[in-house]
């Protein structure tokens, strides 16, 4: 019964068609370890989330407490300073409130969630329910969002010697310099939705 209501609430939340840039290669990089509640998968069937330089947007799925809302409409909400460090609060339905930079008194050590040049996470969540929220950067359970850089220049490059349409920003239906102009202005930065060029 649990389940039903769940999908349910899964499909009441996620009807609105967000961008998404986690795990950029498709290889599972889309997932964090809360000890409490299991995985909490960042690239979901139903919902997707994305990262911007501004802010983290979007809805992931814990198996054992259901959609946790990142960008609530009212309140809170997880930002980015623009360098990857995360701070503010997401919103899980059943577990209230989840702190993605939580400080612990009297420590000056940094528990945050942080993004690296890389787009892997790593660093802790703190939920006021169920604890510490675990990315691993170093570990094969890790979630990782999409960077552009070098890698996807070389590509581009390739593409466009070979007019393979991956070079084709715009769709415009043929590669010019307008394609290269809507690159540059994602070097460095965060994949928009659809990137193609991993
Ligand atoms: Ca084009």
């Amino acid at each position: 019964m649990k389940t039903i209501t769940l999908m349910i609430l899964s499909l009441t939340f996620c009807n609105v068609a967000l961008a998404e840039n986690i795990d950029p290669y498709s290889t599972g990089e889309q997932y964090a370890w809360s000890e409490n509640c299991g995985w909490l998968n960042f690239k979901d069937q139903w919902c997707d989330v994305h990262v911007s330089s501004s802010k983290v947007e979007g809805f992931l799925w814990a198996e054992n407490i259901g959609w946790i809302n990142l960008s609530p409409e009212n309140y809170g909400g997880v930002l980015n300073d623009g360098a990857g460090n995360l701070s503010g609060y997401a919103w899980a339905e059943n577990v209230g409130w989840i702190n993605f930079n939580p400080i612990v008194p009297g420590i000056r050590i940094h528990y945050g969630v942080t993004i690296d040049s890389d787009g892997k996470f790593s660093g802790y969540a703190w939920g006021e329910n169920i604890g510490w929220i675990r990315f691993d950067g170093a570990s094969t359970s890790t979630v990782r969002t999409c960077m552009v850089g070098l890698e996807d220049l070389n590509n581009l490059a390739e593409h466009w010697l070979t007019s393979d349409p991956a070079a084709d920003l715009d769709s415009s239906g043929n590669t010019d310099n307008r394609d290269l102009g809507i690159f540059s202005s994602y070097w460095f930065d965060y994949c928009p939705d659809n990137w193609q060029l991993k």
